[in-house]
């Protein structure tokens, strides 16, 4: 029995084994996406496109497009082979379309050879899709002919697969709108979406990814959304080598060919490829990113360690026959030869295995084997085949372990005299500490300025409030080691003040206190300083910033005064708001400075826990004025020029 012949709306008994077929992700979507909250609803799009991006690898596919649509449907095509339309083996009176779209675990390819790799971290299927949408349409392009078929909530086909019109083209596209009973959210966030289809054109070369927004709001908070929607393609003609100059381009490479290679290996029923492309800059960030499949390994795995140990070996042994590491020196480390290094590694595996929680870890202990072999041969040889590239980025390394060495001496010395310890001895002199030892409670301000410091000062809570005033702008860190950062005063300051060590060796049980606030002027160079200080606490004591300690002071820059009675307004619309909601004489005033305002007006708008306003920063907005801060203070001009014209007023990024 076919069930076009079942009217619409009633249980055939075909669409009840179907139903059961697909209960199961109803049931637990969590076991199958993830989660129901942001990341299972974008990992939806993630399956739809990781099957079309799988079509792209095996070489049929060229071209994916993804629209985001007002009704919070997504549309995915792709221009590949279409999903087969013909009776499925193993269900004579199924079509194959429909029974990869509501049997689990039936989106795997059968038949036909090519290179299969299971894209998608979870790799469920799109049948998992289909389960967890109000509606699904999939229209196939296939064997001369238009198919399409449609399916109700939970993935319950409304009809059989349909022959339409006559085509020459081929592709598959899936059009589903996420179930709003099953998911918290439904709302895709434009730049997520982005960011992957962007990450996937690198990983996948040949191939041009489409991404259209046509939502009226468009969740758009850039301002960048005009009537007509917004649209970006994604290719990457010279794949992962033009993620890495792009992963480079705000900074300044150390030499000038970026590193590129491959190797393949079968062991077994297991197939390995993996892909390398990477290149020192001037900066000492190490940004290894790995993928499996095309997929994101944030948390490393075999195939990293593999990596991380043939660069380490390879370029000590380079470095020794080259004469540039003499007998009687050290081997670099592998954080000297990671330090400012931006890699990618690519590998494409015909069976992964994920570990973690997460499942961002790849765990093939072959893997790491297989990685580390062709990375050794093959980075030897490109070493061998650019010498002058070769000289530079092993001189870094070089250079990197003597700073590593100083490094280690200026802490030792600091720690010696008491600095990084934080014991009463070796507190800064300009720090004004407050009584209360028990940590929770207090807080320690750190001010822009000597004058300010003095008002924080008489107008802070002596019992939990410390002050720690500083001078002028600090040093910039963008392009500073961690030793000749100790070297600056006011990091020096900071640090002992903090007392929870630096780098590596960050103590958080050592924090001398609950709160870290940022106290500058509400003006640009306020700001500059505040990113400063973002930008040298995350660098150089990271934890600091991730478990939530540092905070940041909001001035007001407005006083209004209505008779006795003073307000205050932290912004020009606010200000406006006010003046707008109250009747009176009003009498108003701009702060130039926190040096303007005296000790009782400093203690009501910026220091008293209970009239305050404080905001956290997060990791993310941390890393944010990171690399607003390597943009505009590192080597390289043009990617500056262009983030100011890009962002000259828009107030979000000074003002953190
Ligand atoms: C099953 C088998 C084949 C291709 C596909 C599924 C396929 C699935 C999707 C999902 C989105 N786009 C897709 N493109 C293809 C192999 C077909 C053959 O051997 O000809």
């Amino acid at each position: 029995m076919s069930s076009d012949t079942t009217p619409k709306g009633t249980y055939s008994e075909e669409s009840i084994s179907v139903l059961e077929g697909l209960e199961p992700v109803r049931r637990r979507p969590g076991m199958y996406i993830g989660s129901t909250g942001t990341d299972g609803l974008h990992h939806l799009v993630y399956e739809v496109v990781d099957n079309c991006v799988d079509e792209a690898l095996a070489g049929f596919a060229t071209k994916v497009e993804v629209v985001l649509h007002d009704d919070g449907s997504v549309q995915v095509s792709d221009n590949g082979r279409g999903i087969p339309v013909g009776p499925h083996p193993q269900y004579p009176d199924k079509s194959t379309v429909e029974v990869v779209l509501t049997k689990l675990h039936a989106g795997g390819k059968f038949g036909g050879g090519g290179y299969h790799v299971s894209g998608g971290l979870h790799g469920v299927g799109i049948s998992v899709v289909n389960a967890l949408s109000e509606h699904l349409e999939i229209e196939v392009q296939r064997d001369g002919y238009e198919w399409m078929q449609a399916f109700g909530k939970g993935g319950i086909p409304e009809g059989p697969l349909r022959k339409g019109r006559k085509t020459k083209a081929t592709g598959t596209t899936v059009h589903f709108r996420p179930d709003a009973e099953i998911f918290e959210e439904v709302d895709f966030d434009r730049a997520t979406l982005a960011k992957r289809f962007q990450e996937t054109a690198y990983l996948v070369p040949n191939l041009t990814i489409v991404f259209r927004d046509e939502r009226s709001k468009g969740g758009d908070t850039s301002g960048d959304q005009s009537e007509e929607g917004w649209e970006r393609q994604y290719q990457a003609r010279h794949g992962i080598v033009d993620f890495v100059e792009a992963l480079n381009s705000s900074r300044t490479p150390l030499h000038r060919h970026i590193l590129h290679f491959s190797g393949e290996r079968n062991e077994g029923d297991q197939t390995m490829r993996v892909e390398v492309a990477a290149q020192w800059n001037d900066t000492y960030t190490d940004s290894v990113h790995s993928f499996v499949n095309v997929v994101n390994t944030r948390h490393g795995g075999t195939h990293e360690e593999g990596f991380r140990m043939a660069l380490t070996g390879t370029l000590n042994k380079t470095a020794r026959e080259l004469g540039i590491l003499r007998e009687s020196e050290e081997n670099f480390s592998g954080d000297d030869v990671r330090e400012g290094l931006t890699a990618v590694v690519s590998v494409k595996l015909t069976h992964p295995q994920f570990e973690g929680q997460t499942k961002a870890k790849l765990g093939n202990t072959e893997v790491k084997g297989f990685v580390r072999s062709v990375v050794n041969d093959e980075l030897t040889l490109w070493l061998k085949q650019h010498k002058a590239d070769s000289k530079a980025i092993l001189k870094r390394c070089k250079d990197a372990g003597n700073a590593r060495r100083a490094a280690r001496k200026a802490r030792d010395l600091a720690r010696r005299k008491g600095i990084l310890d934080g014991a009463d001895a070796g507190l800064p002199g300009k720090l004004v500490d407050c009584q209360s030892s028990d940590r929770s409670g207090t807080e320690l301000f750190l001010v822009e300025g000597d004058s300010a410091g003095g008002s924080a000062v008489s107008a802070r809570d002596r019992e939990t409030q410390a002050i720690l005033p500083l001078r002028g702008k600090l040093l910039n860190v963008e392009r500073t080691s961690l030793g000749r950062a100790l070297e600056n005063a006011e990091v020096a300051a900071i640090a002992a003040a903090l007392g929870c060590g630096i780098g590596h060796e960050v103590d958080l049980e050592q924090l001398r206190y609950g709160k870290v606030i940022l106290l500058s002027d509400a003006d640009v160079d306020g700001s500059h300083i505040r990113t400063l200080l973002l930008t040298f606490l995350f660098r150089f004591m990271t934890p600091v910033v991730s478990e939530g300690h540092v905070y940041v002071a909001q001035p007001p820059l407005y006083q209004v005064r209505f008779g006795q009675e003073r307000v205050y307004a932290g912004s020009e619309p606010e200000l406006h708001q006010l003046l707008d909601s109250r009747n009176g004489n009003p009498v108003v005033s701009r702060f130039k400075g926190l040096g303007e305002m005296n000790a009782d007006q400093l203690w009501e708008t910026t220091m008293n826990p209970l009239t305050r306003r404080l905001v956290r920063i997060t990791v993310e907005e941390a890393a944010l004025a990171d690399e607003v801060v390597s943009k505009l203070m590192g080597s390289v001009v043009e990617p500056r020029k262009e983030w100011i014209s890009q962002n000259a007023g828009d107030a979000r990024f000074l003002d953190i």
